[in-house]
């Protein structure tokens, strides 16, 4: 990890249009809209913004438990007007010393009911901590950073998620 680096390595993970690279953009105060995500990106701290592909098809599965090797701290993205969670089997079991954060997306959605995807991913076993974010609101996403930054002092905390 580079020494000036804000954040520890982190990875943001979910299905296709979740919101992850828009989100990979305002995490870096870039708040242009993003492109399609083709191909795994790697930012110049070593953060990563995975392709959605990569958690909805099941042969891609292992491409994506690969990318996120040498990563410390996984960001599930779950955008707030979807009240289904289908998580690659294994991805949070695989590895047992990355923190995991959660973050519900589009909270500015009308139809966004973040209080019921809330309690959609502790029903799933999620115990970490939970963001609400918009990338259209900056101070979400602020909060997020800060937290992302802090978890650089964090000890790597075990997780499991039930598959459902
Ligand atoms: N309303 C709203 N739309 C968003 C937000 N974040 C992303 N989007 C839109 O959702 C779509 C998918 O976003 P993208 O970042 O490419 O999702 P990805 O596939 O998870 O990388 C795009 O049209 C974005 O402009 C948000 O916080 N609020
Ligand atoms: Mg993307």
């Amino acid at each position: 990890m580079a020494a000036d680096c804000p954040f520890p390595r982190f990875a943001l993970v979910g299905s296709i249009e979740a919101g992850k690279s828009t989100l990979f953009n305002a995490l870096h105060g870039r708040h242009e809209s993003a492109r399609k995500t083709q191909a795994v990106e790697f930012d110049q701290t070593g953060a990563i913004d995975t392709p959605g592909e990569f958690f909805n098809h099941p042969r891609l599965y292992h491409a994506l438990i690969n990318t996120i090797t040498d990563v410390d701290v996984l960001v599930y993205v779950h955008p707030a007007n979807l009240l289904e969670l289908h998580m690659p089997p294994g991805l949070l079991e695989v590895y047992h010393n990355k923190r995991l954060f959660c973050v519900i997306s589009k909270i500015d959605l009308p139809d966004a009911t973040p209080a019921r995807v809330e309690n959609l991913l502790r029903e799933r076993g999620f115990d970490g901590e939970i963001f609400q974010v918009s990338s259209q609101w900056p101070e979400t996403v602020a909060a997020l950073k800060a937290a992302l930054t802090d978890s650089h002092r964090a000890r790597p905390l075990p997780h499991g998620v039930h598959q459902q």
